[in-house]
């Protein structure tokens, strides 16, 4: 069984091993905590965590990447999903000349360097504690699809930063699962493509404490298993190899007559 639309270029399997690769990329306002979110990732591969206290990095000026690379052992497969993190500066239109890269700077940067289209996850992140940054998703995510980052295939995370400012939070629960559906049906109208509300994943962190951190990394590995549809994968492949087993087995029977 093939994965589905254009993506399968980016699966490899054999009878022990599946690996795959994609994009994810960051956008969202200015100090809503992407940069570190990313960090946070990626930094999963080495057991360490970057704590937001400790860190000076702020307001990027540059197009950022990482990598986040996940193992997981299903049956007698072993899963490697290789991920590209893009993260996007959060200062709206083009920089001055001299002065780093603002989005649209950054997104022409983007086009140029990628070296695969396909973005498996798109992260808008926001600032639960700061209700601005959350009603400007719209505005990213119509940068979002005009730019044609969303195709049939992406997971869209609405990330939740600053969690750990518990007693200032502002963004409600209602509004963020308002904010699913919104993005959903306004996704479904803009470029017809129909993004199911369980591909539309309300997460919330922090960089400062690192809550919610693992959950934010086992749903990145599950976009993917989601996009490539591994599992499916997994038991055709098992089934078939059951079948071909009883094939054997009675040749064996008849060759035995
Ligand atoms: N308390 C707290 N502070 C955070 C959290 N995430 C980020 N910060 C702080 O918020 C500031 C901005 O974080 P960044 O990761 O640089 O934000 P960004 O979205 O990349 O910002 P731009 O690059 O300007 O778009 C930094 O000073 C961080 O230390 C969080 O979860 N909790
Ligand atoms: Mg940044």
């Amino acid at each position: 069984m093939k994965p589905k639309y254009e993506i399968q270029r980016l699966i490899r399997c054999n009878e022990s091993d599946i690996t795959c690769t994609g994009g994810v990329v960051f956008i969202g306002d200015g100090h809503t905590g992407k940069t570190h979110a990313a960090l946070n990732l990626s930094s999963f591969r080495q057991g360490g965590f970057i704590n937001a206290r400790c860190q000076t990095i702020s307001k990027s000026i540059n197009l950022e990447f990482e990598y986040f690379i996940a193992h997981s052992n299903i049956e007698k497969f072993r899963v490697t999903i290789s991920s590209q993190l893009f993260i996007m500066p959060g200062q709206k239109g083009k920089a001055e000349k001299g002065t780093g890269l603002a989005f649209e700077d950054a997104l022409d940067l983007y086009f140029d360097i990628r070296s695969i289209n396909e973005v498996i996850v798109l992260v808008l992140t926001y600032n639960l504690n700061n209700i601005t940054t959350f009603q400007n998703l719209e505005y990213w995510l119509n940068r979002a699809i005009e730019q044609e980052l969303i195709k049939e295939y992406t997971n869209i995370v609405l990330l939740g930063t600053h969690l750990d400012q518990e007693d200032t939070i502002i963004v409600k629960e209602e509004e963020i699962e308002a904010g699913r559906k919104f993005i959903s049906n306004h996704v479904e109208e803009r470029i017809g493509v129909n993004i199911d509300l369980d591909r539309i994943i309300p997460i919330k962190i922090s960089n400062m404490t690192q809550e919610g951190i693992p959950e934010f990394q086992e749903e990145i590995t599950d976009c993917f298993f989601r996009s490539f549809d591994i599992r499916q994968i997994i038991s055709e492949n098992l089934s078939l190899e059951t079948q071909n087993l009883g094939k054997i087995s009675n040749i064996e029977n008849e060759l035995r007559k």
